[in-house]
């Protein structure tokens, strides 16, 4: 079986995990998560490698004993009628790298499953990962809620978990360096018909969410000039979030969630519960473009005397990816003879917080038809074949570079010649 071959077997039978109804639906700490945690570890035992999940439920498969590790990874979880590659190609090409190498290595070799990545359901991203890296703040959990109400802390618990009790172990020097194969989810690679991306910068993500007041009545007898309609004073903000990113031009501002109380063919609406998502590659912009957003909310608001509640679910500026395994990534392409191309990432990663405690570099491949977080999300797994070979060669130079090993293809010589 070639590596594509095994990729496709994998990637169909995980999409089966899921919720059923269009697309791949895995919500982030549900129990359909742990079943595609569980899916992979037993892959992996396979392969020889064996499993542990820490209280958050990210699981780490242990290819390679030993400290230094190198780390390679994504998640498992995905949005509502999701596409079956987005973190999923990650988690598999991370096995298949790690598999081919493990062996050789000097160093350890893990690979990593993070929880909860998909900002969708609370939505603040990167739990798992905020949480592996110490980076989530206390009781972080119990104050987001799922469109249902329902907590993250509550939602994890369910699921057997317990990342209130979740150390900090990812962080450099026991991760000597982490990877992360995704798909762009964007349009670039395949524009200009590049297989793969070496990412620079990863945008950054401020998440509001926004409670609009009203006053439910009879939507027959109330009279159009004496109303107080959340959903209207809802309908201006949205499209003034979508000015707003408009003229971010390099930036982006979207509503995609929004709920109406009662939601009632025939009461006019009481309460509106929306999230905005503003991102962008540069962090003064972002701020830039999130407290225009909130100032157009409080005008808004002020001006149709509606109550209105804005809070912060996330604040996380762009990063700057690591110099030295970004490097590794470009040369192993080199050895591969395969052109590769630098670019940003609008999408937010795991990586994007590991960087933060340990080196981080992330692999893009393409996405045929340049569409994510929908059903019709597409990839060539022959290209994620090309992207495990990359990733096992940039692996081995790691090894290396961390062992401080020169290069065997470069002839060191020293000052006397
Ligand atoms: O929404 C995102 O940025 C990614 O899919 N986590
Ligand atoms: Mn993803
Ligand atoms: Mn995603």
């Amino acid at each position: 079986m070639t590596v594509a071959e095994r990729l496709d077997t994998r990637l169909a039978a995980l999409a089966e995990i899921s919720a059923g109804g269009p697309g791949v639906t895995r919500p982030s700490f549900g129990a359909l998560e742990r079943d595609a945690h569980a899916q992979v570890a037993a892959w992996a035992a396979q392969d020889g490698a064996r499993a542990e999940t820490d209280p958050a439920g990210n699981t780490v498969l242990i290819y390679g004993e030993g400290e230094p590790y190198l780390l390679v990874g994504s998640h498992l979880d995905s949005v509502p009628e999701g596409g079956r590659y987005d973190g999923t190609v990650g988690v598999l090409a991370g096995m298949e790298a790690a598999a081919s190498v493990a062996s050789e290595l000097e160093l350890g070799m893990r690979v990593v499953i993070f929880s909860a990545e998909e900002g969708a359901r609370f939505g603040r991203p990167c739990l798992g990962s905020e949480l592996a890296t110490g980076a989530a703040p206390d009781g972080l959990l119990d104050g987001l809620r799922d469109g249902e109400g329902r907590s993250a802390a509550d939602v994890a618990h369910e699921s057997g978990l317990r990342p209130e009790a979740c150390p900090p172990w990812l962080r450099a020097p026991e991760v000597a360096a982490y990877l992360e194969v995704h798909i762009e989810q964007g349009r670039v690679l395949e524009r200009e018909r590049v297989r793969l991306g070496v990412v620079d910068v990863i945008a950054g993500a401020a998440r509001l969410e926004v409670e609009l007041g009203g006053r439910p009545e009879h939507s027959g007898t109330t009279p159009m000039d004496d109303r107080l309609d959340a959903l209207t004073a809802a309908a201006e903000v949205v499209l003034e979030v979508e000015r707003i990113g408009r003229e971010a031009r390099h930036g982006v501002a979207t509503v995609g969630r929004l709920d109406v109380h009662p939601n009632s063919v025939t009461t006019v609406p009481g309460g509106v519960r929306l999230v905005v998502d503003v991102r962008d590659v540069d962090a003064g912009r972002q701020d830039e473009a999130a407290a225009a957003v909130r100032a157009a909310i409080t005008r808004i608001a002020g001006a149709r005397g509606t109550p209105v509640e804005i809070r912060e679910l996330a604040s996380r500026a762009p990063v700057m990816l690591s110099a030295w395994p970004r490097l590794a990534l470009a040369q192993a392409c080199g050895e591969e003879r395969l052109p590769f191309r630098v670019l940003p990432s609008g999408a937010g990663h795991d990586a994007a917080v590991v960087a933060h405690t340990a080196p981080s570099a992330l692999l893009f491949v393409p996405t045929p038809n340049g569409r994510s977080h929908t059903p019709d999300e597409a990839c060539r797994t022959e290209d994620v074949a090309v992207a495990c070979a990359v990733v096992a060669r940039a692996l081995r130079r790691l090894d290396r570079d961390a062992r401080g090993v020169a290069d065997p293809d470069l002839t060191t010589t020293t000052p006397e010649g």
